[in-house]
């Protein structure tokens, strides 16, 4: 069986962009697929963390992934910072990457500029992320646009290593959903939706207030056309309103223009609320059977002592390979 990872960092409040791009991927290829889905902890310290602000963003995503339908007995569910494979192999595959492919990752490059000391661990993020993916020969990785250029290089990665000490690790592909890859702000429909925007009301996070999720839909960014037209380019504010509700209600980019061809932006939005009103009162709903479980830690037993074997393998047939003698 094809086997699909993918993983989200405990860094805030879970947002639709984060749903759409992979958590609702997940949902759907789970049972298709042998799953493994994970909390990147280890990535969420790349920037500065409160310790309680962690651990509780951290139990919250957890609860989230079982909320939002991400299954305990179709997906092997763990934490990142518990498996030390990652981190060990992470270094292994420094050592084989080039300081130049790292410097110009998009990511790295928009990060570092919002803090002037920022750490190492901002530059070498991508190889920990490599790590994550190569050590269970993983087929296809969901993930949102943004996370393309990652997975670019932790095909390089891997090619490159196979080359060097022979066959080791299987090439990922990237499993990016063609509507919604990139679900933009609100307010400013040129910037990614992201959990750690300043301003709030350009974001939906699953666990908003209803009332306030359909007003911060009620009041997005559109323009002066009044025509519902696919075109991120000249019209970023509805091209995304129309990506939200094309991969909420699975209908085509064409489909939905056809739903609204004579329809007023008024109307469109209040449509647009009523689905992601209706998906977040399901996941909110479900969340509270979820939070401060003691199902989260049986599931996350389970996970560790099952990836630590398959890591494991892996890890020593890297390291008999680069040449370390036990
Ligand atoms: P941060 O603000 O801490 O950088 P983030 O909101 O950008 O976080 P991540 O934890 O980095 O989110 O990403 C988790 C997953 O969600 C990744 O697969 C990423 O590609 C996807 N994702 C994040 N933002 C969006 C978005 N706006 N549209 C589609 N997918 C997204
Ligand atoms: N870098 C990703 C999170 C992440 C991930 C991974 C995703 C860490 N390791 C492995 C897929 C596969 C992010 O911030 N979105």
């Amino acid at each position: 069986m094809k086997k699909i990872l993918t993983g989200l960092q405990p860094t805030g409040n879970i947002t639709l962009g984060n749903y759409i791009g992979a958590i609702k991927q997940m949902k759907e290829l789970q049972n298709m697929y042998d799953s493994y889905i994970f909390v990147a902890d280890l990535h969420a310290i790349t920037v500065p963390q409160e310790r309680e602000n962690l651990r509780k963003n951290t139990y919250n995503l957890l609860a989230l992934y079982l909320a939002c339908g991400i299954d305990p007995n179709k997906n092997t569910i763990f934490l990142q910072s518990e498996n030390i494979y990652h981190t060990n192999l992470s270094w292994i595959l420094e050592c084989n990457t080039y300081y130049g492919e790292l410097s110009r990752m998009t990511q790295f490059k928009d990060k570092s500029k919002k803090n002037v000391n920022f750490t190492t661990g901002l530059l070498t993020y991508p190889i920990l992320m490599a790590s994550d993916i190569l050590l269970y020969d993983i087929d296809y990785v969901p993930v949102g646009q943004d996370q393309k250029q990652h997975l670019e290089l932790t095909r390089d990665l891997a090619e490159r290593f196979n080359k060097k000490y022979g066959d080791t690790f299987k090439i990922p592909e990237p499993y990016i959903s063609k509507t919604g890859t990139k679900i933009m702000d609100l307010v400013n429909p040129t910037i990614k939706m992201s959990k750690s925007n300043e301003n709030k009301k350009g974001i939906i996070c699953l666990l908003d207030d209803i009332d306030l999720v359909r007003k911060k839909i009620m009041s997005a960014t559109t323009d002066s056309d009044m025509i519902i037209k696919y075109d991120p380019e000249n019209k970023p504010g509805i091209s995304n309103l129309i990506n939200i509700y094309s991969s909420l209600t699975d209908k085509t980019i064409d489909e939905v223009e056809k739903e609204f061809i004579n329809k007023n932006y008024g109307e469109f939005k209040k449509a647009v609320s009523d689905v992601v009103v209706k998906l977040l009162s399901q996941i909110q709903n479900e969340y509270q059977k979820y939070v401060n479980s003691e199902l989260i830690d049986n599931i996350l037993q389970k996970g560790i002592e099952k990836t630590l074997i398959e890591a494991k393998k892996k890890y020593e047939d890297v390291k008999n390979k680069v040449g370390f003698i036990r």
